[in-house]
């Protein structure tokens, strides 16, 4: 596993020095779900695959930029499930930005998550990693190496709100829980991508990052593999929660298909208990 941690660390550093220098301009391709790529979407992908190509522990590779499974090694260990530069379409605007890696040993479901990582690329480059034992582990970058600052606990409550989604498009008893948290002092803290946004609430002790099911997209934008169950591992083993609109844990999902979407809430234990009242989901 190491190995594999070792080079996420390469590959972001990498991938940093692409963000810095490349064309920001638009390729000529649609990812699997349809959205345009950016040059740096599909530069991002092919570093991560080239890092990884020639690593035998990992079997396979799943990517938000790609349709299947890229099968590596078939006596490999671990298949890494990969959004290479979430939130890219905010680079244009100088926004922090991140990648997303999600190590699953055996068939890709959230039982089968065994660490997680994220790169933060914003003033300075930052890491986590978690597995299932211990505290998310938190990292920056000083030149080509990485400086452990600490691990990370989350406390019981916060004080952020990041509501995700189309507000027009939220259900009436999703809107009255955001805006009761605002009532109670709840400060919006929401740039559009969720590495920077969901790592600012585990470094600031808590709160609530939530990105529903809404009329227009009843099953959630975050994909499962790779956005929304590595985040359930991180907040889990930081002392937080991370469910779905029904209760259950989001590390229980079983995706069908590699691109498949949750609704998603990563919060400390207050806020995700409040919202589990508001979604009638606890009396
Ligand atoms: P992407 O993978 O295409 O970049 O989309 C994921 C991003 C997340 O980082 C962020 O939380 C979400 O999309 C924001 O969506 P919205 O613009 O609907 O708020
Ligand atoms: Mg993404």
């Amino acid at each position: 596993m190491q190995t594999v941690f070792n080079t996420i660390k390469s590959i972001a550093l990498k991938i940093d020095h692409a963000i810095k220098t490349e064309d920001l301009g638009y390729s000529d391709s649609a990812n699997s779900s349809g959205e345009e790529q950016l040059k740096l979407d599909v530069k991002s992908d092919y570093i991560i695959e080239q890092a990884f190509k020639d690593i035998s522990i990992v079997k396979a590779l799943v990517s938000e930029e790609k349709e299947g499974v890229l099968l590596l090694h078939e006596k490999g260990k671990y298949t890494i499930c990969y959004d290479p530069l979430d939130g890219s379409s905010l680079v244009d605007v100088n926004l922090s930005v991140g990648s997303i890696f999600g190590i699953y040993e055996g068939e890709l479901t959230g039982e089968n998550l065994v660490a997680s990582a994220y790169v933060v690329y914003g003033p300075r480059i930052e890491l986590m990693i978690t597995t299932r034992h211990g505290k998310p582990l938190h990292y920056r970058a000083q030149g080509e190496e990485f400086n452990l600052i600490g691990e990370v606990s989350l406390q019981g409550k916060g004080k952020l709100n990041a509501p995700g989604g189309t507000q027009q498009n939220w259900c009436d008893y999703h809107k009255t829980f955001i805006d009761d948290l605002f009532a109670q002092g709840y400060r919006l803290r929401y740039s559009g991508g969720m590495v920077p946004d969901l790592h600012q609430i585990l470094l600031k002790g808590g709160g609530l990052f939530s990105y529903p099911g809404t009329f227009d997209k009843p099953e959630g934008k975050l994909r499962q593999l790779f956005e929304v169950m590595p985040f359930a591992l991180m907040y889990e083993q930081a002392g937080g929660q991370a469910i779905t609109n029904k209760g259950s844990r989001l590390l229980e999902l079983t995706p069908k298909h590699p691109h498949d979407t949750s609704p998603c809430f990563f919060g400390s234990n207050f806020e995700i208990e409040a919202l589990k009242i508001a979604y009638g989901i606890k009396a």
